[in-house]
């Protein structure tokens, strides 16, 4: 007989461990599907050489427990790869959820049947499971995007994704390696890979910004400081534009500054190091193209200075407008093009046409290579939604929904689709903030909702269609004000060919989205049908 609980959730990242907490601190069942062999999501997957958080360990962490908070001690600035794992592995085991989530088990298909008020949910194990609730923990970057590369399967070496590395050691010491992508994963893997390899060959379509990390041991000082004040500034986080009480919004243009304040401004933040900090050097930098232009050129410059090749360090120069893309932070990235066994090969101007037995070839050159890397990125936001097949018994699916582009009310849930939830879903801010202070807020917004619905006698939620419209529209305008919408980035869903361009998450800032989603509940949740299906089961 198939098993009945209150709620799926369906991924064990930071998102569904705590989804699955709370729901179970409500009193209701869960059954949690994770496609890995264990918790973590994201860092689960990308455990490629260099992999690291680049939002700072003490605000790149849940925030909801002041125990757990005091009590975890991070050992970097910005943590790495492994030890994000071991932090999301412990905090699941001190929940207690890992007896509630069959790993190793891949969500494939989701029916809703109006008439039973029930979600039947498939896995690729055969295990399957009807709830009356599904909530999506997929998150945001999690299907990895791979190139249609004419002849990769004749390659003769190793093919590696940032997004999918072994869990197996990888050795490429003393091979001959070719990295495709120069996105944040790429940034990071590059001077891991030229330590090691024999010669490394990047392969970049596109120029990327880079700031310094100045990743360190965290200092015992610092720490102490922000945990004597943690709670408040966890408050602070909540109510600031991106998530993060370290950043706040910068409050002067650069129309209103000296060219030598303007200098000072932007010297301060490459020193202190971050990607929060530089995009908040002036308050327009992100609206207006003549000041982004000032702090775009003062990258350039640096790279110029860095990299003495004086042609490459002119192929490394974006020519995008800083911060309208994804903004990296690196350790030694452009410098890393100033060893002898690195060479950049611009695919811009000479494309990748194929891949032969021995390598790579452009339309310009062959190149002998023992592995490839691609670190080419994400069908971001929606595509491990997409990859599941939802829909109802009247004929509503989520990808005929979204075939235009995503469309939710307010990112958490989308109409037709009742007792549906998408945690960090498109329309809400997720990435473009601190996503683990994201995903809080979704999480505890959906449990209350459910916790509010059961006293009240009812079973079933749906946002209504007028409402996501006008929440789609509103959303669309903020974005349109800034230099973001028109830029070629996966926030467009421009990096994946034939994906609508849709500028994805939400941009009126953390704390404004915050507040409106509080100003729902209290509401009694205008914009969402409540109700009491006919047929209710008991798990
Ligand atoms: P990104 O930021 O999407 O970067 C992917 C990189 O791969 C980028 O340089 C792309 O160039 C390049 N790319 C993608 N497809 C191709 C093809 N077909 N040919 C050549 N080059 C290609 O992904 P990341 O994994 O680095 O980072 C994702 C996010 O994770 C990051 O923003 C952080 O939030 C964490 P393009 O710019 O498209 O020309």
């Amino acid at each position: 007989m198939t098993r009945r609980v209150d709620a799926v959730v369906v991924g064990a990242g930071f998102g569904g461990i705590y989804m699955l907490h709370k729901l179970l601190e409500a009193g209701m069942s869960v059954a949690g599907f994770e496609a890995g062999a264990d918790v973590g999501g994201t860092w689960f997957w990308n455990r490629y050489p260099g992999a690291r958080c680049d939002v700072e360990s003490l605000e790149y962490s849940y925030s909801f427990s002041s125990k757990l908070q005091q009590a975890w001690r991070w050992p970097e600035r910005y943590s790495s790869q492994p030890e994000i794992l071991r932090y999301a592995a412990h905090v699941a085991d001190e929940l207690a959820v890992r007896p509630h989530i069959a790993f190793s088990t891949r969500v494939t298909a989701a029916v809703y049947d109006e008439a039973a008020n029930t979600w039947t949910v498939e896995t690729d194990t055969g295990d399957s499971c009807e709830a009356t609730y599904l909530i999506m923990a997929t998150g945001c970057l999690s299907t990895p995007s791979r190139p249609k590369l004419p002849g990769l399967d004749r390659f003769s070496g190793k093919t590696l994704h940032t997004g999918e590395w072994p869990h197996e050691p990888v050795d490429l010491g003393g091979l001959r390696v070719g990295v495709i992508g120069t996105g944040s994963s790429g940034i990071q893997i590059i001077p891991e890979l030229a330590g090691k390899a024999r010669h490394l060959h990047v392969f970049q379509r596109t120029a990327n910004y880079c700031v310094p990390a100045r990743n360190e041991a965290m200092d015992p000082d610092y720490e102490a400081a922000i945990k004597a004040r943690y709670d408040e500034l966890r408050e602070i986080a909540r109510a600031s534009h991106g998530g993060v009480a370290g950043s706040l919004q910068p409050e002067r243009s650069a129309f209103e500054m000296t060219p030598q304040e303007r200098e000072a401004v932007l010297q301060a933040r490459w020193d202190a190091g971050g990607i929060g900090g530089f995009t908040k050097t002036f308050n327009n930098l992100l609206r207006d193209a003549e000041v982004n232009e000032i702090a775009s050129e003062f990258v350039r410059r640096k790279i110029r200075e860095i990299v003495k090749d004086p042609a490459v360090a002119a192929r490394l120069c974006p020519r995008y407008m800083i911060g309208t893309k994804r903004l990296c932070a690196g350790s030694g990235y452009f410098e890393t093009y100033n060893r002898d066994n690195v060479t950049l090969v611009d695919i811009a101007e000479h494309p990748l046409v194929e891949a032969t037995p021995a390598g790579l070839r452009t339309d310009a050159a062959e190149y002998a290579l023992d592995a490839i890397v691609f670190a080419t990125g994400f069908d971001a936001m929606t595509g491990s939604l997409a990859r599941i097949d939802i829909r109802t018994s009247s004929g509503v699916s989520l990808r005929e929904r979204w075939q235009d582009g995503p469309r939710t009310y307010m990112g958490l849930m989308t109409a037709g689709l009742p007792n549906f939830f998408h945690i960090t879903g498109p329309g809400s801010p997720s990435v473009l903030s601190n996503v683990i202070l994201s995903i809080e807020q979704h999480v505890e917004w959906i449990a209350d909702l459910l916790v509010h619905m059961r006293h009240a006698g009812m079973n079933r939620v749906e946002a209504d269609e007028d409402a996501q419209e006008r929440w789609v529209v509103h959303a669309d305008e903020v974005a349109k004000q800034t230099l973001l919408y028109n830029a070629s980035s996966w926030y467009t869903g421009a990096n994946i060919p034939g994906k609508p361009r849709v500028f994805m998450p939400y941009l009126g800032g953390h704390g404004n989205y915050r507040r409106r989603c509080d100003e729902v509940a209290r509401s009694g949740y205008p914009g969402f049908h409540l109700s009491r299906a006919l047929h209710e089961h008991r798990a």
